[in-house]
């Protein structure tokens, strides 16, 4: 799965970012609970060198509990990262971030000064919930965004906190191909630009990996399935996903199973461990490793 993105908008969004996070004195970092690491935008962690930030978990009535522990302790290993878990849900929950944000600027509140905090992640990572939470009134409008730049805006909150939006758009992760058919599963990336049966594949082989109890359940399912061809098959010919001659449509047994993986239908799941992206990440640098040495050869034979 590869993502296409505007380099135009990437450099615009880093330098917006850049500039104002000068300014700023907590970073609220959005991602999806399912996919912690791979709904993060790369640039983020590099810019933000010893910013106090809170890692904000959302949509965390989707993702599996356990894992979303595990992930909350490894980022909380790093110094000035704490992590927060959210849904829409509970509100009550998601307006923690604003007492959190004082205890991360202390000289700020005890002096009575406005904190500024900057709401940063990838689209449809539910931001625009969060601050209409924060915010107490629908202020930010929630749903698809368009691709396009929007303008900047400065929210002021409860508690003297001001509240920074997203300065552009930004994009999420792109060096790990394991991490575009993550965001292709969770509904992060249009369908127009997915393959369906090559990311249905994808979810069906390590949601039999990892759930395949839930798989069983929400199929009723016997035994578990060998493969994830003989899953969709059975899957797709019990939903009545049949194509002309009998055979099972697994085009449509794809698409039955990512909607139902997106409305949490199958379980709460999430899509990575610590130890899966520590793992990739090995292969993606030895992978990048031996595309500039075949770059560099290229040159020198030229
Ligand atoms: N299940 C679930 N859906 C959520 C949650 N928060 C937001 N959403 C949905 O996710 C989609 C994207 O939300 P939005 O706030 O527009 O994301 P933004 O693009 O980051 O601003 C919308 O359909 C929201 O209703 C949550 O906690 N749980
Ligand atoms: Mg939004």
């Amino acid at each position: 799965m590869s993502i296409n993105w505007y380099p135009g908008h990437m450099h615009k969004a880093r330098k917006e970012i850049n500039q104002t996070l000068h300014h700023i004195d907590v970073l609220i970092e959005v991602v999806d609970a399912r996919l912690p690491y791979s709904s993060q935008n790369p640039i983020i962690a590099k810019l933000r060198h010893n910013k106090p930030t809170i890692i904000v978990f959302n949509k965390c009535d989707l993702a599996d509990d356990e894992m979303t522990r595990r992930w909350q302790k490894y980022y909380e290993e790093h110094e000035h990262i704490k992590t927060l878990t959210c849904q829409q849900k509970q509100p009550q929950k998601t307006k923690h971030i604003l007492t959190l944000c004082q205890k991360l600027a202390p000289e700020k509140s005890t002096h009575l000064k406005a904190i500024n905090a900057m709401i940063v992640g990838i689209p449809n990572v539910g931001k625009s919930t969060i601050i209409n939470i924060l915010a107490g009134k629908p202020i930010a409008k929630v749903g698809n965004e368009p691709a396009v730049t929007k303008r900047q805006q400065k929210i002021n909150l409860e508690h003297n906190i001001i509240l920074h939006d997203t300065p552009g758009i930004l994009w999420p992760r792109v060096d790990n191909p394991h991490s575009g058919y993550r965001l292709a599963i969770s509904g992060a990336i249009k369908n127009t630009a997915i393959e369906y049966e090559d990311v249905g594949f994808y979810a069906a082989e390590y949601l039999l990996q990892h759930y395949s109890q839930q798989l069983k359940n929400r199929y009723q399912l016997q035994a578990t399935p060998c493969s994830a061809l003989d899953f969709l098959d059975q899957m797709g010919s019990k939903r009545g996903a049949k194509q002309a001659g009998g055979k099972v449509n697994l085009h449509k047994a794809c698409e039955i199973l990512l909607h139902e993986y997106r409305s949490a239908t199958i379980g709460a799941i999430t899509l990575e461990s610590p130890e899966m992206i520590t793992e990739e990440l090995k292969t993606v640098a030895i992978e990048m490793a031996e595309k500039q040495k075949r770059k560099e050869n290229r040159k020198k034979h030229r």
